[in-house]
């Protein structure tokens, strides 16, 4: 009888488990991408928008908009039987920024989710992980009415570096957003690669 690899005994896989941002502007999707792919139920920190905060909350575009993060979200997904992403979706509103530094301990990368009618909402997350060279990728989601502009042009208004990806999503679509975690994995693994070829040469 041949004996299967379980068989024989090989030990499992170790599974891997890495911590991915999810950042971006106020009301940009980032409460939807996390609920829309994690497995468990998401941990959310939603507070109403009230009319005290009214002139400092800016919902045009997202005018249907009740509440906002004030702490966090948490999500997890597994990638692969021995990858599991832990998500932590960043609150959008400058007054919670302080969180950022205590949510990007040990993350591996992270996603700057951009609104194309509110570009420059995602410039601090863009200038905050540039900044901390932590691995990142923008993700453009695709509200209905906003219009479409070429990858190209997305990327010069970010200015963004050459090697950083644009992807175009969907927040609330499981499988977009697959892809963009999947993209932020690759390419924080690629860079790390890059680094470490460069030390060893
Ligand atoms: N049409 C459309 N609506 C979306 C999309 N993503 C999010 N929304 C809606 O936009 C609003 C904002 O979504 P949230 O996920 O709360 O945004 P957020 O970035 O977590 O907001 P803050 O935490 O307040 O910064 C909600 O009403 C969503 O239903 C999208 O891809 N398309
Ligand atoms: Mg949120």
């Amino acid at each position: 009888m041949i004996l299967g690899r379980t068989e024989r005994g090989t030990p499992p896989l170790e599974p891997v488990t890495l911590k991915i941002l999810v950042a971006g502007g106020f009301g940009v999707g980032k409460t939807t991408l996390v609920g829309a792919v994690s497995e468990i139920k998401p941990l959310r920190t939603e507070e109403v928008l009230t009319e005290a905060g009214r002139p400092v909350d800016d919902t045009s575009g997202v005018e249907a908009k009740h509440t906002t993060t004030v702490a966090m979200d948490f999500g997890r997904i597994t990638l692969r039987e021995d990858l599991t992403l832990y998500l932590f979706g960043t609150p959008g509103q400058e007054r919670f920024w302080f969180m950022w530094d205590e949510l990007s301990e040990g993350a591996l990368g992270a996603v700057v989710l951009a609104d194309t009618r509110r570009l420059e909402d995602c410039f601090a997350a863009v200038d905050y992980f540039e900044r901390r060279a932590i691995p990142f990728l923008v993700g453009v989601n695709c509200f209905e009415g906003a219009a479409r502009y070429p990858v190209d042009a997305v990327r010069q208004a970010l200015d963004l570096d050459e090697g950083v990806p644009l992807l175009l999503c969907d927040a609330r679509d499981r499988e977009s957003v697959k892809d963009v975690l999947i993209g932020v994995v690759e390419h924080a693994m690629a860079q790390s690669a890059g680094r470490r070829h460069a030390l060893a040469t």
